[in-house]
């Protein structure tokens, strides 16, 4: 126990298929046994997490009796306590879906996939929770030729209207979160990054159901900055829920570790959730290095929560250190909270302005100063 203990109040949760991930890859079989959901609810709960995601078909892991299963994995919950912020559907294992969900070329396919995610709704509602995930990632296609992407486009949107329809019939306290993603398992998936599905919630009949669960990983296989498009969903209102991990750069999907992929950008996204009004569970979306047994996989899981805790010590010390706040005011950084014209002004204000043209292009803004004193306390030498 010390400082990077966690505890549930730091709200970390774990979708079920993290720790249960079997390791097959596409190359080789599973390197362990599955896990009993229960199993997990119980050692998760031990490790001081907050709580649990799942898909439908999570929950089946080890009892095929959905009743069964659903009643064991209710029990398990009451026993510790853990929370279920968050459900989703599994649209993409069962072969039916190999040609996407809500996107499928086959009308039959689309209906049955509303269904499903209908069914899940009805029990993410009764376990409380009041975000459900939309990650589609089979819907997309390997070549331009297979699908009409505006006609792809239309039938999404549909889906996620006519969800939206059934949340508020029944009166679910429930918000949808779309997740992003640019390629795999498709060659190029649909709403590929934040930037796209954002444009895309602007289409939806209710689009104040609808925002945004960003994944660390999935942003930076596209070479993308994630600390930004966190800002920018933050900016819409728009984050609803996020998937911790770590990604080393633009190559097929890792599901590292918090922190074990881009530590500079996992600091600055740390500091920016804890100081940037986020107050959604800490998810973290990952998976066990292939390599590991069952006692790894445990030591992975709170592995995440420490790294998280300590990233937000570090960055509480970085706000706090004077020659940070002074080299952020050499930046110039609190001028940009400024608003360009003051109250009242008009354009026309802006012809009169002093302004030294060549004094204002030779003032250097110190960021150099600024990105060593985060390494510095990064790297805990100061
Ligand atoms: C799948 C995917 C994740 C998504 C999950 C939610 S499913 O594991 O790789 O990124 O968040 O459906
Ligand atoms: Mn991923
Ligand atoms: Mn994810």
């Amino acid at each position: 126990m010390d400082a990077y203990t966690p505890t549930p109040e730091d709200k970390f949760t774990f979708g079920l298929w993290t720790v249960g991930w079997q390791a097959r890859d596409p190359f080789g079989d599973a390197t362990r046994p599955p896990l009993d959901p229960v199993e997990s609810v119980h050692r998760l709960a031990e490790l001081g997490a907050y709580g649990v995601t799942f898909h439908d078909d999570d929950l089946l892991a080890t009892e095929p009796d959905r009743a069964k299963a659903i009643e064991r994995f209710k029990e398990a919950l009451d026993a510790t306590g853990m929370k279920v912020p968050m459900a989703t559907t599994n649209l993409f294992t069962h072969p039916v879906f190999k040609d996407g969900a809500f996107t499928s070329n086959d009308r039959d396919i689309r209906r049955y996939a509303i269904r499903k995610v209908m069914r899940n709704l009805d029990l993410a509602a009764e376990l409380g929770a009041t975000t459900y995930v939309c990650w589609g990632g089979r819907e997309g296609a390997e070549s331009d030729a297979a699908k009409d992407v505006r006609d792809a486009l239309a039938r999404y949107k549909e889906a996620m209207d006519v969800l939206a329809s059934y949340v508020i019939d029944k009166g679910y306290d429930i918000r949808f979160a779309l997740e992003p993603k640019p390629n795999e398992p498709r060659g190029d998936i649909l709403l590929p990054t934040v930037g796209h599905a954002l444009a895309f919630i602007n289409e939806l009949e209710h689009p104040e159901l609808v925002g945004l669960n960003p994944e660390v990983g999935h942003e930076q296989m596209s070479n993308l900055n994630f600390v930004h498009a966190i800002a920018q969903a933050l900016w819409h209102g728009k984050l609803f829920h996020i998937d911790l991990n770590g990604q080393h750069g633009p190559k097929f999907d890792q599901d590292l570790i918090f922190g074990h992929g881009d530590i500079k950008s996992a600091f600055f996204l740390v500091d920016l959730l804890e100081n940037g009004g986020y107050d959604g569970p800490r998810h973290f979306d990952y998976k066990p290095l292939r390599t590991e047994d069952i006692d790894g996989v445990w030591a992975s899981a709170a592995a995440n929560m420490r790294t998280y805790l300590i990233l937000k010590a570090k960055s509480k010390a970085y706000r706090a250190d004077p020659e940070v706040q002074e080299a952020l005011r050499a930046a110039r950084a609190d001028q940009l909270a400024v608003p360009t014209l003051a109250p009242g002004e008009t354009y026309e204000n802006l012809a009169d302005d002093d302004f030294d043209l060549d004094a204002a292009a030779a003032r250097g803004y110190h960021y150099t100063r600024l990105n060593q004193l985060a390494i510095d306390h990064l790297l805990g030498v100061r």
